[in-house]
């Protein structure tokens, strides 16, 4: 395929992976990274410095590359958001505006921008949470998330412009580091195992969320993008899921493999942010208009993050 792909915020969690598939779809040469940072982290292809909150930036940028695809990465998490909540509000909307109205004038094909199960909140109904119910976020990065899926449809729907978003369950994967996450401990809690044999986890033992294995949420996003136009009903953001599970239930899943691995839990400022979230999500929607079906429940991610983080990355080894 010889379309070009924008991608801002390329060297977070979702983009360095995100990027590597793109470029493997798209060709190397096709794939323009950019991020805040002055050097990118993704090999290969052609990356650019660029603060999405520089306004004219954006706009030359995609003036000049004329993609036909932009995947919009860039946010402040829901912790790091709650530490600076006007950043958070500014980076998140303004980021978002600047990119979408950049889009529409230089006739960009289709943009993905990420949403999140943090756009639900404590009114949610918190089990198998349906795609259209109460949302009431709590959070600043939540409250940007269910502004930004509102704007995402209104410019779908006002202007005509193709854009796609998937409410991200957390996401665990081995390649990037994520940053600023209320899910994160779900990554680190792999690499204490490896490094020490104990995690002491900031949320509560029972706090159930609900999570996704990297490739599968790199897939989903590639499946959705790839859809034709008229499967993608929903154009404010997708509920998607993968599995569930708190604590104690990864904890055991890694014990399983590495007998001897131990946890304790010291809930901090997150925990209320984990609190308001749904448990489960009901992501039948998805599955119904464009496919989506998951491959990796909690024990294969376990072994695959286990795996490559010890022979790829080498943690753990002395
Ligand atoms: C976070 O924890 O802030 C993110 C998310 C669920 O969107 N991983």
């Amino acid at each position: 395929m010889s379309e070009r792909i924008l991608v801002i915020g390329a060297c977070g969690q979702i983009g360095t992976e995100l990027v590597e598939a793109l470029a493997g779809i798209y060709g190397n040469g096709n794939v323009l990274a950019t991020d805040v940072r002055e050097a990118g982290n993704v090999p290969d292809v052609p990356y650019r410095k660029l603060d999405v909150l520089d306004q004219k930036g954006v706009a030359q940028i995609i003036m000049e590359f004329r993609p036909h695809q932009i995947y919009h990465l860039a946010a402040l998490l829901s912790a790091t958001a709650e530490k600076n909540p006007k950043l958070g509000w500014q980076l998140n909307m303004d980021g978002l505006f600047y990119v979408l109205d950049a889009a529409l004038e230089a006739g960009v094909g289709k943009v993905y921008w990420p949403s999140s199960i943090a756009a639900f909140g404590p009114n949610t109904p918190s089990l198998n949470t349906p795609q259209y119910c109460v949302m009431d976020p709590n959070t600043v990065y939540g409250i940007s998330k269910l502004a930004g899926e509102r704007y995402a449809e209104y410019y779908f729907k006002r202007y005509g412009l193709d854009v796609r978003s998937i409410r991200y369950p957390g996401l665990i994967g081995w390649k990037a580091a994520p940053g600023g996450g209320t899910t994160d401990y779900a990554v680190s809690i792999y690499y204490d195992a490896l490094q020490s044999g104990h995690h002491n986890c900031f949320l509560r033992e029972d706090t159930l969320l609900p999570m996704l294995y990297m490739p599968d949420a790199i897939r989903a996003t590639l499946e959705m993008m790839h859809a034709p136009a008229d499967q993608v009903k929903i154009r404010s953001s997708y509920n998607l899921s993968g599995m569930s599970f708190t604590p104690t239930q990864i904890a055991e899943s890694i014990a399983r493999v590495m007998p001897g691995f131990s946890i304790s839990c010291e809930p901090d400022y997150r925990q209320a942010i984990a609190d308001s979230w749904p448990g489960s999500i009901d992501d039948s929607h998805a599955r119904a208009d464009w496919g989506w079906k998951h491959q990796y429940d909690l024990d294969a991610m376990t072994a695959d993050m286990l795996h490559n983080l010890k022979t790829v990355k080498g943690i753990g080894k002395p």
